[in-house]
């Protein structure tokens, strides 16, 4: 055997063993590595070593939504890597150590208006958005008209200054920053989305918004299905809409829910003091001979 014919045997081992994706469409492969890329830290160029690195990656990816992990393009992953979703990366772990807001009032502004809705809905999705997350901790929102607000809220398309373009219809929905100060918080959305107040045929501005706000007060992905801060999105009727167990004691790992005991104190206090009022410790006049 020639040294050139061993090399090409040699070579040949070398390939088979770094265990090489099965064979997909073109088309399929460059979308996942892009998708690799945004949400799981793919870092792997067109080069040796990159087949394995991104079959990695992939079952990293199929590990977080529970899929059969195979590290190969099947399928099932490649429904999941095309479903709408928010532009937040899922490689950042739920974690009760992640940066939070040092205060309870919190202001917001509305830089400008999707032309799909309204404004006055446009408002009303956001309020509530953020109500979402007021119910459960002692956060409170504000909205300002003008000036810098703790989370600016805009709506916006492809390259908009903060180095992660949007990527026109479908795909990405939104996008929002961890707290701190100038970006932190800022919540963007994708205006070549078509939003809208309550409609399954459009994307549930307050759905998207609600799930955002959870990344600006610090929460990451679950990847509890039927949470608020799974990153895909789906359909839900907003007037039926319930925060999961997951995402309350994601926000409440952050912020406590002191104020919300506190309430419900008040309120028990409040009902005894009726009740005792009326007949237990302190009759009625009525009550009186
Ligand atoms: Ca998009
Ligand atoms: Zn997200
Ligand atoms: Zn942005």
């Amino acid at each position: 055997m020639t040294y050139y014919r061993l090399c090409v045997l040699i070579g040949l081992v070398v390939i088979v063993h770094s265990g090489p994706i099965p064979l997909q469409p073109e088309s399929d492969e460059v979308f996942a590595e892009g998708y690799l890329k945004k949400f799981y830290n793919f870092t792997g160029a067109r080069s040796q070593g990159r087949t394995n690195k991104m079959s990695l990656k992939i079952a990293e990816m199929q590990m977080f939504f529970g899929l059969k992990v195979t590290g190969s393009l099947d399928q099932d992953t490649m429904k999941v890597m095309k479903e709408p979703r928010c532009g937040f990366s899922d490689v950042a772990r739920f974690s009760t150590f992640g940066p939070k807001w040092q205060k309870t009032q919190l202001t917001y502004r509305i830089v400008n208006y999707t032309p799909d809705m309204p404004q006055a809905e446009v408002d009303n999705s956001i309020a509530r958005a953020f109500q979402v997350w007021a119910a459960v901790t002692p956060l409170r929102f504000t909205p300002i008209k003008s000036g810098e607000a703790d989370i600016m809220i805009s709506f916006t398309r492809r390259s908009h200054g903060d180095n992660q373009p949007f990527d026109g219809p479908g795909g990405t929905l939104a996008h929002a920053f961890s707290p701190s100060v100038g970006i932190g918080g800022d919540a963007h959305f994708d205006d070549d989305e078509r939003f809208t107040l309550a409609s399954p045929q459009g994307i549930v501005l307050f759905l998207v918004a609600a799930h955002e706000f959870g990344h600006s007060l610090g929460l990451s992905h679950s990847n509890v299905r039927g949470a608020l801060m799974y990153p895909t999105y789906s359909f839900v009727d907003p007037s039926k809409f319930v925060l999961s167990s997951d995402d309350v004691s994601g926000i409440q790992s952050l912020y406590g829910m002191y104020m919300v005991f506190l309430k419900s104190l008040v309120c028990l206090l409040n009902l005894l003091y009726i009740s005792s009022n009326n007949w237990l410790i302190f009759p009625g006049p009525n009550q009186r001979a």
